[in-house]
């Protein structure tokens, strides 16, 4: 590669650092008011460029900032596999982002290549998606992005216009690999396997209930339009998609979509006929990487409606079922087939509950990661199959290529017909799913089509464990930073003291479980408490905030 200096140096000058801001490079990279973006965007286009030319590989940049506000907007990069960029990368993705002029622009850029982190095989060209979500600031950004990855020499900027991230993720990946990677082949692609999944199905199943489609929330956001592509082509789902983003619907993220139904427990806008609560109801997040579920049940003696929300932990145990179902078909009559090393990723947010029941009743083993999409995915990638989610909805699943190998190739030469169909159905699976990243679309397929195996309707799938009762509280103290944590965040070692007081209070109340966590988004301190009832989990959280803000320097009242 060779790097032009002019010609960075004349780009960078076209966007000046906004002043007195630091951009921290956050879970899943900058994120602020969309007024103040232009400058980091466009120097997350030159990552994005570089990153390009080091792995001899097609990059995405995404435009997005997801479940926030519609004047906020953030800069996501998608590494060579379709997720998230590598981890090594970020320092100098953020040392970039807060260069104070043109010239230390380059210098950043200098240092990293001269510190080895940068071959001098990397490629002489390369080439970087761009896609960004339906914000209005999203078509300054994503030409401020188009610059930032045309400031490296020999690099081509491919803007492929309006998607939802997991869509980047996945062309990115489709394109790296050599397959079709358009916006159509995405669709094609999902839809044959979910089609294949159905008409596979073991006689006698899917009848039991009467499939009525789902009632999606869009959020006001990208997934609505994509995912109403997605029903033209698809023609066994049935969906009515509120939300959409239409002018008379309602703004983005507010008061909709997947992280106000988890976090405030209430029904999005346009939810409110009581009738239809009692269906299967679903909701994307803003730029569609995550998707809960839930529908409204009658409250004792009262004439609202309860939210019954299915969330990351219940998407992923049903998952576990279906995939389980499948392996143990196979292996139960073709006994040639090689042994599959099936595992679940969670983080310690996950309710108890749910981690039981994937331990204890399907004797699946489960590893804990701490929060953020990017260890839960790498850890993932380690099994066979591994799939993974977040409480917050945002997960998938991951077929080691070796294994999708064996799928291909593999002739039983026992089992019977049904057996041999595992085979097949596996493989369609892994044409539904997202390997890139959490895809709103690719689970609510999926989630389709293993409640038609399993003759389930929400309630059914509901029904499998109960969840403990949880409080997540947040406490606001001098430097969030001092607090340290270990073994996947479920327990602290700093500050000293802490933890032992946190194990006395879990003690007092029935299966107590309590952990403390900086937050990576936001400047608190997250508490998170899950008790045998509910007023035990409100106590416990309680008892646990008060002595973050003791011990860790709080700031203002105590809780
Ligand atoms: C980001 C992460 C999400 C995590 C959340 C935690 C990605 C794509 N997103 O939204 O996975 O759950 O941060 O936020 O990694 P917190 O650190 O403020 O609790
Ligand atoms: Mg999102």
């Amino acid at each position: 590669m060779e790097l032009d200096p002019d010609r960075l140096l004349t780009a960078a000058a076209a966007f000046p650092p906004p002043e007195g801001v630091h951009f921290a490079y956050g879970t899943a990279g900058f994120r602020a008011d969309a007024s103040i973006l232009d400058c980091a965007v466009f120097r997350a286009g030159i990552v994005a460029a570089l990153r390009s030319l080091h792995t001899s590989s097609t990059i995405g940049l995404m435009i997005t900032a997801s479940h926030n506000p519609i004047q906020d907007n953030g800069v996501k990069i998608a590494d060579c596999n379709g997720d998230m960029l590598c981890q090594d990368w970020e320092p100098f993705a953020e040392s970039l982002a807060n260069a104070h002029n043109p010239r230390d622009v380059l210098q950043v850029i200098l240092d990293f290549i001269h510190k080895g982190n940068f071959f001098n095989s990397a490629a002489s060209s390369g080439r970087v998606l761009l896609g960004r979500d339906t914000r209005p600031s999203g078509v300054r950004l994503l030409n401020a992005a188009r610059q930032g990855v045309e400031a490296i020499l020999g690099v081509d900027a491919a803007v492929m216009g309006v998607l939802t991230t997991p869509q980047l993720h996945w062309m990115v990946r489709a394109s790296n690999r050599g397959h079709g990677a358009s916006e159509q082949d995405y669709y094609s692609q999902l839809s044959h396997g979910f089609k294949c999944l159905l008409e596979m199905k073991p006689p006698g199943k899917g009848l039991i209930t009467p499939w009525d489609g789902f009632i999606v929330d869009g959020a006001n956001g990208v997934g609505a339009s994509k995912l109403s592509r997605l029903q033209g082509i698809v023609k066994d789902l049935k969906l009515d998609i509120r939300n959409s983003g239409g002018e008379a619907e309602g703004l983005l993220n507010e008061l909709v979509g997947a992280d106000y139904v988890q976090k405030e427990r209430k029904f999005p806008r346009h939810f409110g006929h009581l009738s239809e609560l009692a269906k299967r109801c679903a909701s994307l997040d803003g730029d569609a990487d995550r998707i809960v579920f839930f529908y409204g049940e009658q409250a004792e003696g009262a004439d609202a409606m309860n939210l019954r929300l299915l969330d990351g932990d219940k998407i992923l145990t049903l998952f576990a079922m279906f995939i389980q179902n499948q392996l143990q078909e196979l292996c139960s009559e073709v006994h040639e087939f090689p042994a599959i090393n099936l595992g679940v990723v969670q983080t310690a947010y996950a309710n108890g509950a749910s981690t039981r029941f994937l331990k204890e009743n399907l004797g699946i083993q489960v590893a804990l990661t701490p929060t953020g999409v990017k260890h839960l995915h790498h850890k993932a990638a380690e099994f066979d199959i591994g799939l993974y989610f977040e409480a917050n909805g945002h997960g998938t699943v991951l077929l080691k290529e070796e294994f999708l190998q064996v799928l291909r190739t593999f002739s039983p030469k026992s089992g019977t017909e049904g057996s041999r169909r595992s085979l097949q159905r596996l493989q369609a699976i892994s044409e539904v799913v997202n390997q890139g990243i959490g895809d709103a679309l690719s689970v609510l397929l999926l989630v389709e089509v293993a409640l038609q195996y399993m003759g389930w309707s929400i309630q059914d799938w509901d029904s499998i464990y109960t969840d403990l009762p949880s409080r997540q509280l947040k406490v606001k103290v001098q430097d969030r930073t001092l607090i340290k944590t270990t073994d996947a965040e479920t327990r602290v070692t700093h500050p000293l003291n802490l933890q032992a007081a946190i194990d006395v209070e879990a003690g007092k109340v029935s299966s107590g479980r309590a952990f403390v966590r900086p937050s990576g988004t936001e400047d608190v301190v997250r508490v998170y408490a899950e008790a045998g009832t509910q007023e035990e989990a409100d106590s416990l959280a309680r008892a646990v905030a008060i002595h973050v803000h003791e011990l860790a320097k709080g700031v203002g009242a105590p809780p």
